[in-house]
């Protein structure tokens, strides 16, 4: 049987990490299917140990607590946006867990919980209207830079993105780095510590790990990478987007789950420190 929520965790307002559905697809441009990876990654998260071999370290299922889903309006920001602000003032999540949805619902996530500094992880730099729309999932960084700045901002993994979009960072000033420094140089992923939201793009990965997501591109960070990266996270929030699995077995389905236990662990070793 499907579990209506991730690892089975109950709602319980007090809990110390929320975690939250964002079903909201609108402007995907390529693959399909955003709205179905808050229901298959919570599907996969069923055959997901709860302990972290990585970490040493398991779940803490009695201080994690699932919202279920926001109210999304598919096609209309402005509804899907007033819906969610909305639903996270009554949760006041003191550290928050979302599952998307296509990435423009980061910049929403990032007006209702005002985080210092945001690190995304991306093949693309995200900064381009996409058909004369605003508030698209290839333009998510961008929204987030208008809201706390693009001196608080950086784009790890960034490996496709035209001349114009390289020159628009430029004159931003946002930091990015891509897949192939990181590759060469991994003590790039240090500078993650700095940002207590973290927005993770499932095209960041390699397509051979995570192929089932909006707008795949090759040569991406491998997923063994983001093991080496977790002890250097510093998340209150954090957001997993861009999914676009079609089953309950789909890799990507299941490595987004892995990535959820693993952040959730992290989260709640952060706040024993
Ligand atoms: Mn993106």
């Amino acid at each position: 049987m499907i579990p209506a929520t991730l690892f089975r965790t109950r709602f319980a307002k007090k809990a110390e990490t929320i975690i939250a559905g964002a079903p909201f697809e609108s402007t995907t441009s390529f693959g399909f299917g955003t709205r179905f990876a808050p229901l298959y990654i919570r599907a996969a998260s069923d055959a997901t140990t709860h302990y972290s071999p990585f970490q040493k370290k398991g779940l803490e299922p009695n201080k994690l607590s699932d919202w279920g889903d926001f109210q999304v309006y598919p096609g209309n920001f402005a509804d899907t946006r007033n819906s969610m602000l909305h639903e996270l003032t009554e949760i006041k999540p003191k550290s928050l867990l979302t599952l998307g949805g296509e990435h423009s619902i980061s910049a929403i996530l990032v007006e209702a919980l005002k985080p210092k500094r945001v690190a995304v992880l991306d093949a693309h730099l995200d900064l381009e209207e996409f058909a004369g729309i605003k508030h698209s999932h290839a333009r998510a960084v961008k929204s987030i830079g208008e809201l706390i700045g693009f001196d608080k901002l950086a784009v790890f993994g960034a490996r496709s993105f035209s001349e114009a979009e390289k020159q628009d960072a430029v004159e931003l000033g946002l930091e990015y780095y891509t897949s192939f420094e990181i590759a060469e140089d991994p003590t790039i992923l240090k500078k993650l510590s700095n940002y207590d939201y973290l927005s993770i793009d499932m095209d960041f990965f390699d397509p051979a790990d995570s192929p089932d997501v909006g707008t795949p591109e090759p040569f991406g960070i491998g997923a063994e990478m983001f093991l080496k990266m977790i002890g250097k996270l510093k998340p209150k929030h954090a957001d997993i987007v861009e999914a676009t699995p079609k089953s309950v077995t789909d890799p990507t389905a299941v490595l987004g789950a892995v990535i959820a236990r693993e952040i959730l662990i992290r989260m709640s070793s952060l706040r024993r420190q």
